[in-house]
């Protein structure tokens, strides 16, 4: 038998590091022997509501330790958290409730009028727990404070006998586009996360103290704030507002955390906030994902706050970072190596290696990989190709074997009959002084030929021209790379993860 959540916690209690912290923040503090108890009392509140093994408990909560304690008492009882974003609007909710047939549905108070909506349009839902007043529209069976009177169980919780391939959670991933899909994690995919990038590249011990921006809801955020902190026995600051440069620097200065995780947009936006220098003191280390981070951003950061960001690439179906810069080795603007315990390839659109040097599509395999997509059997034998997960990412490998990101595979844009990877574009475009924000996209000509057009967001009180920053780019990149028009904007569409969503740009360059 194995379970993620004894695993996790039971393991520091029994080991005799039961009064360490293993979580704190706004929410409150709890020692391992603290959340060991509220574990189990979410693990029996929820079997007395019935839940049974596999059913899954879908939770849109603000990070808190009782999300926390309910995601593992969840898996505790052999039932699937399902934690989605706060963000969703009541059609979004209502559709993952519906694709997922949760039985649970956990929302913080703050969003009890969108999971209220949802809820009605949700016939598997048997328990609509909210964790404040019961909104005045909420169904008769929605049932306030819920998740106060399940932390109230004296049962024993103990841990249902899952095996290593029992499901351990759900994840859904939407991508850049295209419908929400839930990746089916395993128990033991945990446990490998936590022993491969967590402690062979963080090298994450007792005393870190982990902030993560991105929240519980996310792969990224529940492995920087959940798994791989309790699986060292150190301690997980969870911020539960959303975040802002000033809300994080202040968490930051509060909470004194050694390890920092962002998304290479906070970093930009950290940049420009005017924070302190020693803002980032107490950090040995920070941690970008997500999306490629550009060089410029590394250097500025270093400088700034003198901390150096390890940049790494992860997914949604690999559960988090497989390819990773090392500490102290970092090679601004590449992505790094395969973390130990994974295995890359480059290759063709008909699945065969290209040559080393020459781009193609990233494929993984480790054994973190989720086991498919939830009811999406076509999209499963497309993504998930026997051992390997295809990413959907173009990129290419350097002579010390460090790959380097050239673009979604789908947003590459052929200039010419050459290929042109927008972030080399968007990397020279973010060098001028006059530019905070970049993204390049394909637009066709008159002909029909596609060209490298960029969408720009001047920095604070600069007027810079489009003439000039085509000249800009023409100085460093080849004529054929150059962007053959700029687009000033007041803002780039991202996805909630941060991610700019390209095709947003393209379509409206295209209207
Ligand atoms: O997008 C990423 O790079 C990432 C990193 C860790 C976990 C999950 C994801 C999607």
């Amino acid at each position: 038998m194995f379970n993620a959540s004894t695993y996790l916690v039971d393991t520091h209690v029994e080991s005799g590091d039961g009064d360490r912290t293993a979580v704190t923040g706004p929410g409150g503090t709890l020692t391992y022997s603290e959340l060991l108890d509220r574990v189990q009392r979410m693990a029996s509140g929820l079997r007395e509501l019935g839940v049974r093994p596999e059913e899954r408990v879908m939770i849109s909560m603000p990070d808190s330790p009782d999300m926390l304690a309910l995601i593992l008492g969840a898996m505790r009882i052999g039932a699937v958290p399902v934690p989605v974003s706060t963000m969703m609007t009541a059609r979004d909710l209502a559709g993952v409730l519906r694709d997922s047939r949760a039985r649970v549905l956990a929302a913080g108070a703050e969003f009890a009028a969108v999971a209220e909506e949802a809820a009605e349009s949700a016939p598997d839902l048997a328990v609509f727990a909210l964790t404040g007043e019961t909104p005045p529209r909420a169904p008769a069976w929605a049932q306030s404070h819920l998740l106060s009177k399940i932390a109230e169980s004296d049962g024993a919780g103990d841990p249902y006998p899952t095996s290593p391939d029992s499901t351990a959670l759900w994840l859904y991933t939407s991508g850049t586009t295209g419908l929400p899909k839930g990746a089916i994690h395993r128990h033991a995919s945990i446990r490998s996360v936590c022993e491969t990038y967590g402690a062979r590249v963080l090298g994450i011990r007792p005393n870190d103290r982990c902030l993560s921006v991105p929240k519980l809801f996310f792969a990224y955020g529940i492995g920087n704030s959940c798994f791989f902190p309790l699986s060292a026995g150190a301690s997980a600051v969870l911020e539960p507002a959303r975040p802002t440069p000033a809300g994080i620097a202040e968490r930051l200065l509060a909470e004194r955390p050694t390890l920092f995780f962002g998304v290479p947009t906070f970093y930009a936006a950290l940049l420009s906030a005017g924070l302190p220098t020693e803002t980032f003191a107490s950090v040995r280390q920070a941690v970008s994902a997500g999306e490629p981070l550009p060089a410029p951003i590394f250097r500025r950061f270093a400088e700034r706050f003198g901390v150096e960001i390890l940049d790494g690439i992860g997914a949604t179906e690999a559960l988090h970072i497989f390819v990773s810069n090392r500490p102290g080795e970092v090679r601004p603007g590449a992505t790094g190596l395969p973390v130990p315990g994974y295995d890359v390839r480059i290759v063709d659109d008909s699945g065969a290696d290209v040559p080393h040097g020459s781009p193609g599509h990233l494929m993984v395999r480790g054994d973190s990989i989720a086991t498919g997509y939830w009811c999406r059997t076509e999209v499963t034998r497309r993504v998930f190709q026997g051992e390997w997960l295809r990413t959907g990412d173009t990129y290419v490998a350097d002579e010390d074997g460090s790959l380097r990101f050239l673009g979604r595979s789908d947003d590459m844009i052929k200039a010419a009959g050459i290929w042109v990877s927008p972030s080399e574009v968007e990397a020279r475009l973010l060098e001028h002084p006059g530019v905070a924000q970049a993204v390049v996209v394909a637009m066709p000509d008159g002909d029909g030929l596609d060209k490298p057009v960029a969408g720009i967001v001047r920095a604070e009180g600069s007027t810079v021209t489009e003439e000039e920053i085509i000249a800009f780019c023409r100085a460093e990149l080849a004529a054929f790379k150059r962007p053959r028009a700029v687009l000033f904007l007041d803002s780039l569409p991202t996805t909630a993860t941060g991610k700019i969503q390209r095709y947003v740009l393209r379509d409206a360059l295209r209207e």
